[in-house]
């Protein structure tokens, strides 16, 4: 038993844990907080969107949903590249699955990350250390859905945060990854010549 590793799979832990907790206090029917609709959640997903207005994508990124885990093609350790990704997402599983992707900040300590999580069992803390990119939410056993996610470059955690029926989330039964990001041939330059709206 060695001891190098515990540090970053612990934070990772925290960060599921936290968006966890996150997705379950965002959106899990719950009486608190009122019912507006959602206008914020219309850039991830299922809005449909006049196809003349889609962003150019870089790659397709196929994903098919078991009990607990992503099948993910091309495999995640090949690396991927950043830009505008279509996303293939397939439950040929058993349950409801879905795939949200998260990416952990810049200069982020892996250490403090995971201090942050085990301080604080709501997931408030921990939250700040990530940015959500979206994803799908979740679908039923063998329907299939398409989106696109704009993925910046560095690690990316992909995760399925749908409950089990003990109220687990699926991303603490192994529902969870890393995707690395590269930064792609194109580095994308913010001060850039984008003059289109
Ligand atoms: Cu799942």
């Amino acid at each position: 038993m060695r001891s190098g590793a515990p540090v970053r799979i612990r934070g990772l832990a925290a960060v599921y844990i936290a968006l966890a907790a996150f997705a379950i206090g965002c959106g899990g029917g719950g009486t608190a907080g009122g019912s507006d609709t959602s206008d914020e959640d219309a850039a991830t997903t299922s809005a449909p969107q006049p196809r003349e207005r889609l962003p150019e994508t870089v790659q397709t990124l196929g994903i098919d949903a078991t009990e607990y885990a992503f099948e993910i093609d091309p495999d995640e350790l090949e690396g991927l590249e950043a830009g505008w990704t279509r996303l293939e997402f397939d439950n040929v599983g058993q349950e409801p699955h879905q795939v949200m992707f998260a990416r952990i900040k810049d200069g982020v300590d892996m250490a403090e990350l995971a201090a942050a999580g085990a301080n604080d069992s709501s997931g408030a803390g921990a939250i700040e250390f990530v940015d959500m990119i979206g994803g799908v939410s979740y679908i039923g056993p063998g329907q299939q859905t398409t989106a696109l996610v704009d993925l910046t470059e560095g690690p990316v955690l992909a995760m399925c945060y749908v409950p089990d029926r003990n109220g687990v989330a699926h991303a603490l039964l192994g529902m969870s990854t890393t995707l690395t990001v590269a930064g792609g041939s194109a580095s994308p330059d913010p001060a850039g010549a984008d003059g289109a709206g």
